[in-house]
């Protein structure tokens, strides 16, 4: 049984905790926030008595397998390192990694000199769906893909749970955009170049709600990257990502409600439905994710227990925090223009 402590108790930790109480190799037995209020509401609410105000404390009264680090992003670097210089405890932290490279950088290698495991929390690649789609080409289904689109548009008020997304300069590119990059990833492989343009549509918040990415892939693949908190459609698909790939032998669609529909050049069409598993704790639409933070934590416990590391290791995930950037840098520059 590993033993864990769970950092920042504020609105998606309760996802980590209810999924934690599923993991049957794990178990949550401290919480850290340096807010008293949420510390002690959480605490009550799953049952944890150990409780602490700062992660010196904590460490300093608990011996761990590991920690989970679920704070906003600014305190990641500062935490890691922290947790990294006390030696012997795994590290799994959520997205994203950092708000600069070099901070992410610094993390991966303060956890590497400390001979410790370190991983991030990237969930959307873990959505029943996205394994779906990832089983189908590698079963060879549609041949080989040249052409890939990962689509996520939503109007979803995002900003209620989260108001952090309305006032941070940097919006969807980073907060949603970076798990929509890393699902193109993990289907289509390493980027090798891209493009890309942001805006922002609603004019109530400060960062950008838009964005499109264009990827070239390392094998010649082409695909397309885009997302959206602009965008109300008759039915709302938040938190669905929709997949398109051609194949040389065929085509595969995810589509609306986890349908994916796998088309053979040779005529044969097959229907294959991928939801989410059912969870007691499940709320609404985020049902979606809350199950792949339970597939994330589950495989991360695994990993930890047999001596490997996750998938979404620190320098794996370094790969998808870098195409946020090159998305940001890529946006600021000049798309080529068409002579008069
Ligand atoms: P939040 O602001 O609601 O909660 C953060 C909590 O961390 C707060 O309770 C705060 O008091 C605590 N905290 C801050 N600094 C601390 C420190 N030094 N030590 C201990 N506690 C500290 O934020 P949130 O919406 O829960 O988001 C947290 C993280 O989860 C973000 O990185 C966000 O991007 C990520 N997130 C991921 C998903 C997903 O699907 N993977 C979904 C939502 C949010
Ligand atoms: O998953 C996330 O990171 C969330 C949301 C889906 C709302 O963008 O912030």
């Amino acid at each position: 049984m590993l033993t864990g402590a769970l950092i920042g108790c504020g609105y998606f930790a309760e996802n980590h905790l209810h999924a934690w109480a599923e993991v049957a190799d794990a178990a949550i037995v401290a919480l850290c926030d340096t807010d008293a209020e949420r510390l002690a509401a959480t605490a009550a609410k799953f049952g944890i008595a150990r409780t602490y105000p700062t992660v010196a404390a904590l460490l300093a009264a608990e011996t761990l397998d590991f920690v989970d680090i679920a704070t906003g992003p600014r305190t990641h670097r500062a935490l890691v390192e922290e947790v990294a210089a006390h030696g012997g405890i795994a590290i799994l932290c959520q997205k994203p990694i950092a708000k600069t490279m070099d901070d992410a950088r610094a993390m991966v290698a303060a956890a590497a000199e400390a001979g410790v495991p370190f991983a991030i929390h990237e969930n959307f690649r873990w959505q029943a769906p996205i394994r779906a789609v990832k089983a189908a080409m590698d079963e060879g289904a549609i041949g080989t893909p040249f052409f890939g689109r990962c689509s996520f548009r939503s109007a979803f008020d995002v900003y209620a749970r989260q108001p952090y997304l309305a006032t941070d300069a940097r919006f969807i590119v980073e907060d949603l955009g970076i798990h929509i990059l890393d699902i193109a990833r993990f289907l289509f492989g390493e980027v090798e170049s891209l493009a890309a343009t942001v805006r922002r549509v609603n004019p109530k918040i400060r960062g950008e709600d838009v964005a499109t990415v264009l990827m070239q892939h390392a094998g010649g693949l082409t695909s397309i990257v885009d997302c959206s908190y602009a965008t109300a459609l008759p039915d709302e698909l938040f938190p669905q990502t929709l997949v398109e790939v051609d194949g040389s032998e065929g085509t595969l669609r995810l589509a609306a409600d986890y349908r994916l529909t796998i088309h053979r050049r040779d005529g044969g069409t097959e229907v294959r439905e991928a939801p989410p598993p059912p969870l007691a704790w499940a709320d609404g639409p985020a049902h979606l994710i809350q199950a792949s933070v339970l597939a994330f934590q589950r495989d991360a416990a695994a990993a930890l227990a047999a001596g490997r590391l996750p998938e979404t290791h620190g320098a794996d995930n370094l790969k998808t925090f870098a195409l946020v950037q090159a998305v940001y840098r890529s946006a600021e520059g000049p798309m080529t223009r068409l002579e008069p």
